[in-house]
């Protein structure tokens, strides 16, 4: 499929897929059981909402998740509590598969909820959505039971971002327009259609997310765009509008570390592809510079994206 073509059969709106009683006789007469996670890490002002809207509207009112749950990496503000009184199963990463080298971030935590959740599909909704809606369930969820030729469904969004106390309409989304496009036009141009490429909200089949590596931190949605992308075609990706998104903006300086993450990510997998020759190993250690008092100082963290094999291949995986 050809990327015009792609953009056009492929992109999709949220109010296509809102007769929720109609994707519910779609996914019975499939025989198929959606889980939804939601990857948390101190999200205490928002999971409760979000779990209460999606539990109240998907679980009870109409049939459409089967599973709902949240994967944790030891949140300290509540988010724990808050989640198990609103219903949702628990899960902690760290808690799962415990023979492999500890991996940090939401990509650790997306790989490892893999591990435990029961669906045939899988949607991964982040946790710090303010402006929560059931759409961003269904209408990454509906592509899916609609049409059995697409395998992974993003969502996109305007991204707005707040300044201060004033909310701007658009600025969201620093990281994806100033790297993940860029290279995604530089090496990858099929997938610059995609509106939305590190969006946290994406729903999949198991078949799929099974069959393909995770990386960890925030690479996890660039890798999986690539490996999907590589291993079932453009044509096995589709994309949602569900219009407006609000989150937490992050600060300049983690938006950085994040980006470091993510080139990581992407230097791989131009290696891997061929597209590019990497003559030294790409360092992990990240020097920022802070003012402090009006001097200048140099701090260092480590920031390791580590490639999680695809979950088929892991033994205690094939034997579940
Ligand atoms: N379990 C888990 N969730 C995480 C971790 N890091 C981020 N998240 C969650 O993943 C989602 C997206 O992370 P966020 O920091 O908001 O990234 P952004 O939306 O790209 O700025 C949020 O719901 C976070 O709570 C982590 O280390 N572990
Ligand atoms: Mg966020």
């Amino acid at each position: 499929m050809d990327r015009r073509t792609w953009f056009e059969k492929r992109t999709y709106h949220h109010g296509q897929f809102a007769d929720i009683d109609a994707l519910v006789a779609m996914k019975k007469s499939q025989g198929l059981k959606v889980s939804v996670c939601l990857p948390t890490l101190n999200t205490a002002s928002t999971v409760g909402e979000t779990i209460r809207v999606f539990r109240t509207e998907l679980v009870e009112r109409h049939d459409l998740i089967d599973q709902l749950c949240i994967i944790d990496s030891r949140s300290t503000d509540g988010t724990i509590d808050i989640a198990e009184a609103e219903g949702a199963q628990i899960f902690f990463d760290d808690e799962i598969l415990p023979g492999f080298e500890p991996g940090t971030g939401k990509g650790e935590a997306l790989w490892k909820s893999l591990f435990v959740l029961d669906g045939d599909i899988i949607a991964w909704v982040d946790s710090d959505i303010e402006n929560i809606h059931p759409r961003f369930v269904y209408g990454i969820v509906g592509p899916l039971l609609a049409d059995l030729d697409i395998g992974y469904v993003k969502a996109f969004y305007e991204r707005p971002l707040k300044d201060g106390d004033v909310l701007k309409p658009t600025g969201g989304g620093r990281v994806t327009e100033l790297t993940v496009r860029p290279a995604f036009n530089l090496f990858y141009p099929d997938l610059a259609g995609l509106i939305q490429p590190l969006s946290g909200e994406y729903a999949g089949r198991r078949s799929v997310l099974e069959s393909v590596p995770f990386f960890t931190g925030y690479g996890v949605e660039t890798g999986l765009l690539l490996d999907i992308y590589r291993e079932f075609g453009l044509g096995c990706i589709a994309q949602t509008d569900v219009e407006i998104r609000v989150h937490h903006n992050q600060t300049i300086e983690s938006l950085s570390k994040m980006s470091f993450g993510i080139m990581q990510t992407l230097l791989r997998r131009l290696e891997r592809d061929g597209k590019l020759e990497i003559k030294t190993e790409p360092q992990t250690v990240y020097n920022t510079i802070k003012r402090d008092d009006g001097d200048y100082v140099m701090r260092q963290s480590d920031i390791k994206v580590i490639e999680r094999p695809p979950m088929r291949s892991v033994p205690e995986y094939r034997e579940r």
